[in-house]
């Protein structure tokens, strides 16, 4: 057996590794784990990880957990272009300080903020005290501020002039906070074609700071989508456009829209008709 890779990809760093595998084209099975029906725990999965946590690898006899690990594994092992996890012993030691960092503050931040915001809601029918919560968006501000501050700077990617492991993993937990409309079952007229797709309205991402730096950061977004991950103009319309957020004080209510199950809706048909 080939490279399986155990993955449900409402989940972020499942996102990640399955992107990064997709865009390498890197084979694999895809062996989906379905975490709301509790797979994860099942005999089977268990074998492969003990950790009970997607993402996880198999390859042949060798099985391995951990996003991380496992994309700096696949990266060395099907050579993906340097520009993923340099060889430059100062670069790689940029992307390895993002991907140190991110696990107890972005990650950790993002994950509070969806669970207290969104599943606590759901599927406890509680709400979390409203001082919990603004505690939760005020760290996930500073972490955000964080990120620009000290890893993206005037640089067009977190650890340097190119895109890397490094970005996929910010990636794909921020997209936990893009405000996305999604129209399914549309034909595009972009282009004349007239496949069935899903529309993305990317809103905002970076929800920090004025309405404009907000427009700019979800122009970036969609640049992202549209020109890294290779997509072809008729997959995917710009909004003409975008709404603009209004200036709010660090952690106020309302700050974080996530839009954790749109996001499935439209990144399978989009990642997996494309590449
Ligand atoms: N540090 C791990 C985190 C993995 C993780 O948190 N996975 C979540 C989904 S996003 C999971 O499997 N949760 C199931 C559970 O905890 O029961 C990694 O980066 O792979």
């Amino acid at each position: 057996m080939g490279l399986e890779l155990y993955l449900d990809l409402l989940s972020q760093p499942c996102r990640a590794v399955y992107i990064f595998a997709k865009k390498n084209s890197i084979p694999f099975e895809l062996r989906t784990v379905d975490l709301l029906k509790g797979q994860n725990h099942s005999d089977d999965f268990v074998q492969v990880n003990p950790l009970r946590k997607v993402p996880a690898l198999k390859d042949g006899d060798f099985t391995l957990a951990e996003s991380v690990a496992i994309l700096l594994y696949l990266a060395r092992k099907y050579e993906a272009p340097d520009h993923w996890y340099p060889q430059d012993l100062q670069a790689r030691a940029r992307v390895d300080e993002y991907l140190s960092w991110q696990h107890t503050a972005l990650r950790m931040s993002c994950t509070r903020t969806m669970w207290q915001k969104m599943m606590f809601p759901i599927f406890l029918g509680q709400r979390v005290p409203p001082e919990t919560l603004a505690n939760t968006l005020a760290e996930l501000d500073r972490c955000l501020q964080l990120l620009e501050d000290k890893f993206l700077k005037d640089q067009d990617f977190l650890a340097g002039p190119h895109i890397s492991v490094a970005d996929l993993v910010a990636i794909t937990e921020l997209m936990h906070r893009v405000n996305v409309t999604v129209r399914s079952g549309l034909a595009m007229v972009v282009n004349g074609s007239a496949e069935p797709s899903a529309q993305l309205l990317v809103s905002s991402i970076g929800v920090v700071g004025t309405a404009e730096e907000n427009r700019g950061h979800s122009a970036r977004f969609f640049e992202f989508l549209t020109k890294e991950l290779d997509l072809a103009e008729d997959r995917a319309s710009r909004a003409s456009e975008l709404t603009a957020l209004p200036e709010r004080p660090p952690g106020s209510e309302g700050l974080v829209d996530t839009s954790f199950w749109h996001l499935r809706v439209v990144l399978l048909p989009i990642l997996t008709t494309n590449k």
